[in-house]
């Protein structure tokens, strides 16, 4: 059945006429503004949709602990170390709420960690690259969170209220995460030359998959027309993106360091940055399994889960024996 739930409904927007009853209120409810809440009635396609994209969200929380996790044992001083641990623990929070938020939605999360495992559900594509170097961490930090930040704040005011909730929690962590990695930026750009160095190679090798983390362009997105139209997403892929970059060049700028792209250059007329767009077939490999890292990530997650499968079975024990003697004593 979860096969079915978790399944892309990238089909058009309906047309009012097109309506039944029930969804015409429904719709009047998003476009008042009202959060619409768990025993709500709402379209089936609403309710896949916030599955398929808070279960991907979450996922990506969690698989997004493990190229900043490579770091922990290896972190120059006692003091990053200890911020870097912090971080990563939030990580795993923020895969928490929002799996908790997707449960409310008539999925388990049993279920969506099996599709996750099995290949139906995705992750974001930035966690299929590696972190080669301390610099790295910096730069995840400062534009991987960066563009996390500047989709989830909109988000904020996402029309599902338990998404809407958990993201205004997550988003006052993730600006304290961003401030760390562009800390550590700031330390290695203004460093020893290899430190720069280090930091302009981790740059030249995040800046296009950042760019990328904000989905395909808007002519080739399937969703975002009716998600905009349900108020699931906010704005459109490009808008993020350009947002994204109008925001991070100047703090390149700041820190010395040069953006990989020969045509980036301020638009008097646009009031923005133009900018070359990332190589969407990498992309799409990536989304396909072909990304420097995706076996090694999905090795790791999978082995996570059988590992703790003890704990689980514990946990669920215990429970269970507590729930049976309450029953006996009533
Ligand atoms: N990676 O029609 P659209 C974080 C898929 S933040 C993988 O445009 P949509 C924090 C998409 O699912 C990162 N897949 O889709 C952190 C769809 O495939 P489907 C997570 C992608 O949903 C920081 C197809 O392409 N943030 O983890 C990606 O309207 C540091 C067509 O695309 C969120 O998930 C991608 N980059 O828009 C943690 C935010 N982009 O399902 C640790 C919430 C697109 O039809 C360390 N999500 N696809 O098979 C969203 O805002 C949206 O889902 C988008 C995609 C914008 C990602």
């Amino acid at each position: 059945m979860y096969a079915q739930m978790v399944k892309s409904t990238g089909e058009g927007v309906r047309a009012r006429e097109d309506m039944s009853p029930e969804e015409r209120h429904f719709q009047d409810r998003v476009d008042a503004g009202e959060k619409i809440e768990p025993k709500d009635w709402m379209p089936e396609g609403y309710r896949k949709t916030l599955i398929r994209q808070i279960g991907q969200h979450a996922h990506s929380e969690i698989v997004g602990q493990l190229p900043e996790g490579n770091w922990i044992t290896r972190a120059p001083t006692l003091e990053r170390k200890a911020i870097l641990l912090a971080k990563v623990q939030d990580e795993a929070g923020h895969g928490l709420y929002l799996y908790c938020a997707a449960e409310t939605l008539g999925i388990s999360r049993d279920e969506m960690i099996e599709a996750l495992h099995e290949g139906r559900m995705k992750y974001s594509s930035i966690f299929n690259y590696p972190t080669l170097t301390w610099a790295d961490i910096g730069a995840v930090g400062w534009l991987v969170d960066g563009a996390a930040i500047m989709n989830q704040v909109p988000l904020q005011r996402t029309s599902y209220g338990p998404y809407s909730r958990a993201m205004i929690r997550i988003c006052k962590e993730e600006s304290f995460h961003q401030r760390q990695g562009y800390d550590i930026m700031m330390k290695m750009a203004r460093g020893t030359p290899e430190q720069r160095r280090m930091a302009q190679d981790a740059l030249n090798r995040y800046w296009y998959p950042s760019l990328m983390m904000f989905g395909p362009s808007d002519a080739e997105s399937v969703h975002s027309a009716q998600s905009m139209a349900w108020k699931i997403k906010i704005n459109t892929n490009d808008e993020l993106r350009q947002k994204f970059v109008d925001q991070t060049v100047p703090q390149a700028e700041y820190l010395g360091l040069t953006v990989p792209d020969e045509h980036l250059k301020w638009n008097d007329e646009r009031g923005h940055y133009d900018f070359s767009e990332p190589d969407w077939d990498e992309f799409f490999q990536v989304l396909r399994g072909n990304g420097p890292c995706n076996r090694d990530r999905m090795e790791a997650r999978v082995k996570a889960w059988e590992d703790g499968a003890w704990v689980r079975d514990g946990l669920l024990a215990h429970a269970e024996k507590k729930r049976a003697r309450r029953v006996a004593a009533e």
